[in-house]
């Protein structure tokens, strides 16, 4: 399997996130793509690629221009303000406020973001773009042909809405890519969640369409982030009613009650007849991971894989969350492996 990636990554370096009443060093690092992608090395997994610059036209697809300008501007607006440290959202407009976009910087993050998780930094928005075109490029690969390809995209993208960033997301790759598979004239695309965390930022965008039937398994939002999306209840909309699926479980959930959720999953995904599958794959599903609470082992990486490749279906896999560092090239890689039959 081919493997896109972009040193671009190693611009989005954020400070610190607020954990617990504390003020920690960002889980998200970029250490993590460093692992997967040593580990995709040393695994032979195929050849690893550079991607190619498909511009901002498949990103405006999925996010608005809005949005897109605020984020590409923010951080230079920050300095010209004399802005030291990343920047940060803290005030939100909840539910007793108005919806309004302020002129102020701090006002328009508010904003344009669900959480304080999602920091600006320097080369945050070159990081998150190329992250964008390592996914385009995976996908690229698959609309010419392969059965599957792996887009080492680092950030993350499953938490960002249309005009929303959060939970380490800023541009939702998996949605990105699920468009341009349609935009070249497939008719479903199937998108499976399989982050420890609830996709909300991918459900959003599809969740009044039936062209992308989105399947997410994830820790029970009434218990962990997200909370206000995730809950099974959640079954689309209008156009898109029966085309969106939650299987939230209990917090320390290990492979039995894990895999049971993703046979469901599966099994949906076949009904609907999908002609490609993208992966939103998190391995923050492992047992280690320092701010999840599922009990997946390594092994149980390479029967994940196995599973998907049951389907049968053009595979994009597109990397998401997991925090165990040394351990994330194992289990990312596991995934692949066993799609692939090693
Ligand atoms: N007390 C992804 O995995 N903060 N994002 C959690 C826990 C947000 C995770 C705080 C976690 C976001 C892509
Ligand atoms: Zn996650």
């Amino acid at each position: 399997m081919l493997t896109y990636y972009s040193d671009d990554h190693h611009l989005h370096h954020g400070k610190c996130e607020l954990i617990d009443g504390q003020l920690m060093p960002c889980f998200e690092k970029p250490q993590r793509a460093d692992h997967i992608l040593a580990r995709v090395k040393a695994r032979q997994l195929g050849e690893v690629r550079a991607p190619k610059d498909f511009g901002l036209a498949p990103i405006a697809r999925i996010h608005s221009k809005a949005y897109l300008e605020f984020f590409k501007g923010a951080w230079a607006r920050w300095q010209e303000q004399g802005g030291k440290g990343d920047l940060l959202p803290f005030t939100w407009p909840a539910r007793t406020l108005r919806r309004m976009i302020p002129n102020d910087l701090h006002g328009q993050l508010g904003y344009y973001s669900f959480d304080g998780g999602a920091p600006i930094t320097a080369g945050t928005w070159q990081a998150a773009y190329s992250a964008a075109q390592v996914a385009l490029s995976a996908q690229q690969e698959i609309a010419h042909g392969a059965h599957s390809a792996f887009a080492l995209c680092r950030p993350p993208g499953h938490h960002a809405a249309g005009d929303l960033m959060g939970g380490y997301c800023y541009l939702n790759n998996a949605a990105i890519a699920a468009q341009a598979f349609l935009d070249q004239g497939r008719k479903k695309v199937a998108i499976l969640d399989v982050d420890y965390h609830h996709g909300n930022g991918t459900q959003d965008i599809f969740y009044q369409r039936s062209d992308v039937l989105f399947a997410s398994i994830h820790g029970d939002p009434a218990e962990e982030f997200p909370f206000f999306l995730g809950y099974a209840d959640e079954l689309g909309e209008g156009a898109g009613e029966g085309y969106n699926f939650n299987y939230p479980l209990p917090m320390g959930s290990a492979w039995e009650t894990w895999s049971a959720a993703l046979e469901q999953a599966c099994q949906r995904i076949a009904d609907y007849g999908a002609d490609v599958v993208v992966v939103s794959l998190g391995v923050d599903t492992y047992m280690e991971d320092p701010i999840s609470q599922f009990k997946l082992d390594s092994p149980d990486y390479l029967a994940m894989g196995r599973r998907i490749a049951a389907l049968g279906l053009p595979t994009l896999f597109i990397m998401e969350g997991g925090y165990a560092v040394e351990a994330i090239g194992v289990n990312a890689v596991n995934v692949l492996e066993g799609f692939e039959g090693a």
